[in-house]
Order: C-alpha cells, then structure tokens, then sequence
C-alpha cells in the first residue's frame, strides 16, 4: 500500500506531540492571534477528529449543501463523464470522498477510470480515505497527497488526459476571494487540453435557511468550531480551554457569507509556547471561518480573474447549491 505523499512543510501537521511544533503553523498563528480581529485559519479544523466532526454536520438535518450537491451529482455524473471522457479525477479537499464515489463510479461505468488523486491536508483522514477506496475499486490507481491547497499545487504527474479537476462541497467558499482566485488561478495552471474543472458552490438564500445550516441544535458546529482549539493544544501545546469559548455563527448580507467565531465568554489569557500569553477581553472573539455564498455572476467573475470560464452551471431545484464546469478561458 503507497502512503501519502507528505509536501515538505506540511509533513509535521501530523505529527503526533507538540514538542516540535511546526514553524510555519506557529507563525500563522502568531499573527492570527495579535491582529485585532483574531483569525485562525478554518484549515486548523481538520485533524483526524474535525474531520470526523465535519462528517457528522454533513448528516444534520439543518446542513443542506452535502445533501444536494450529493443529488446535482448523482443525477447528472452517469451523463457529464462519458462526455468528457474524463480519465483521472484530481479532488482538492477531499475529505472522505464519499460524493467522489459518484463522480468514480461514472469512470468505472464509462470504462475511462484510471487514476483518483486526493488532495487534503487532513493526512492521517486522507489515509484512511484511500485505504478504503482501493478496496472499494480494486484497479484504480488512487494517489493521495498531504497539501495545502491554499499554498501550493502541484501538477500530478503522468496524469492521463482529461483530467477532471474537482473542488466539492463548498470549499472555496471558505477562501477570501483573492486567495479563491489564486487558488483557481493554479488549477488553471495545472489545466491542459480538454481538462476541466468541477467546482461546486454554496448559492445565496434566504439568510433564516444558511444560518440554521451553521447553528444546528445537536451542537455539532459548535464541537467542530471548538475542535480548532484542541488542535492548538495538541500541536503547538496552547493551553486554551474550550469551555471559556461560545460558537457564534451570523450571516453577513453585504459580503454574502457566513461568519463563524469562537467568543471568549470571561477575560483571561491563553498561553501558547513560542507565542506567549494572548490575553482575550470578555466578549472577545476569533474569527475561524468564513464561508461564502454565490450566485452566477460572482463564479463568473471569480473564473475571469483566473482565466476560466463558465461552462455549464446547473443548481437542484430549489437552487440551494450548484456545480459548475469550468474550461479555460
Ligand atoms: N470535499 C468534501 C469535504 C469538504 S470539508 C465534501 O464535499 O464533503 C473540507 C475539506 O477540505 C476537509 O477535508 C479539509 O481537510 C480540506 N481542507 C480545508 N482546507 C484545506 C487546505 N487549505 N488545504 C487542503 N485541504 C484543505
Ligand atoms: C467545508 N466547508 C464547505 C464547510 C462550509 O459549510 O463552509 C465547513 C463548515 N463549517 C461549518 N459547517 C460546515
């Protein structure tokens, strides 16, 4: 069995002790912690248990994107492959691929499978993600790889063409639109001949239904937001103290997207080795996520700034979420 392939700087994020903490992680969080609106990378989610926590939020009844998408797939992968003849599918933040299965089975169907590369920064998920999709599709040559997708992209190599470049679930929705572009803007790069991209995107809504999805009453959100402390503790050796924080999730009207904080409920201080004591007033928050939410026009204009262009763009029904083919511009 391969193991993961581990990017140099990431190949501490798994180590198990806080002893040797990893010095670009230290040092995003240094800065993080003294700008004035404490921010965290929503990265610092994903050990092995966030990405548990997040698989659980994709079953909450309130959490509708995993579910839609999961049908824009189903319904319309048996169709869409076969006609890009795709060949390697490439995921970035693939998490459990468990919708990646879709897209897989349309290779298999469409007899063009040959190569699934997962991309995450959650290694030792990843893993487990692979183990379990080798067994699922014996033959398929499945290449995972530890990196973050935010920092650098590197063009597998040997791919077969089409590739199929997918970025599911969401997840640039969590970028700020200039680091989305940048990062399209490397999958374009990457891009050759009559490769795509599948990119799928959280639509803008009615405000009630998108903040429910971020504060379901089984306090799911809530563990998975205060998970970002524990891995703090468990890799740079902090001492925060979860119990002290409230997860607050809002909508913010005139830049389309969702807030998440982490609210110090007292004045205290935490400390962090190699950083110090970061003192937290009462009612002080960490900004660590935030989630963006789209309509046409605004993938459009995320693809233009990265020489991409619209495709095809197809939504459910009620057009909660959609998925977008993305061709070089
Ligand atoms: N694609 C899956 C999982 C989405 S959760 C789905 O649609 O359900 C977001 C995933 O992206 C997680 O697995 C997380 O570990 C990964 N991720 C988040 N930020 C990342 C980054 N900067 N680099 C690489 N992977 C990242
Ligand atoms: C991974 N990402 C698309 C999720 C989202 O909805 O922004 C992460 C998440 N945060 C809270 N709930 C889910």
């Amino acid at each position: 069995m391969t193991e993961p392939r581990i990017s140099g700087k990431w190949a501490r994020l798994s180590a198990p002790a806080y002893h040797q903490p990893n010095p670009r992680m230290l040092a995003e969080v240094a800065a993080g912690l003294s700008a004035p609106q404490k921010e965290l990378s929503p990265k610092y989610f994903y050990d092995h248990r966030g990405s548990e926590l997040f698989e659980e939020i994709t079953r909450l009844p309130e959490y509708y994107p995993t579910r839609t998408e999961r049908g824009i797939l189903a319904a319309w992968m048996p169709t869409l492959i076969p006609q890009l003849g795709t060949r390697a599918l490439v995921e970035l933040g693939a998490g459990s691929a468990e919708k990646s299965r879709i897209i897989i089975s349309a290779m298999q169907a469409a007899s063009t499978a040959n190569r699934y590369v997962p991309i995450d920064v959650s290694a030792s998920f990843l893993s487990q993600t692979a183990m379990q999709l080798r067994r699922e599709y014996p033959g398929l040559a499945v290449e995972p790889v530890v990196a973050d997708i935010a920092e650098e992209f590197e063009r597998p190599r040997g791919l077969s063409h089409p590739a199929l470049y997918a970025f599911l679930g969401g997840t640039i929705g969590n970028f700020y639109p200039p680091a989305a572009i940048r990062l399209l803007g490397r999958v374009r790069q990457a891009m050759e001949g009559a490769d795509r991209l599948l990119l799928g995107v959280d639509l803008r809504k009615d405000v009630s239904r998108i903040e429910a999805a971020y504060n379901d009453s089984q306090g799911v959100t809530a563990e998975f937001n205060r998970n970002m402390l524990l891995v703090l503790n468990h890799e740079l050796g902090a001492n925060f103290d979860t119990a002290m924080f409230e997860h607050r999730a809002f909508y913010e009207e005139t830049t389309h997207r969702i807030e998440m904080h982490l609210v110090s409920t007292l004045e205290h201080e935490v400390r962090v080795p190699g950083i110090g004591l970061v003192p937290f007033a009462a009612g002080e928050s960490i900004r660590t996520e935030i989630s963006c939410k789209h309509d046409r026009a605004s993938v459009a204009e995320l693809f233009l700034a990265a020489g991409l262009r619209i495709e095809t763009w197809r939504a459910d029904p009620e057009a909660l979420f959609a998925l977008v083919v993305g061709v070089a511009a």
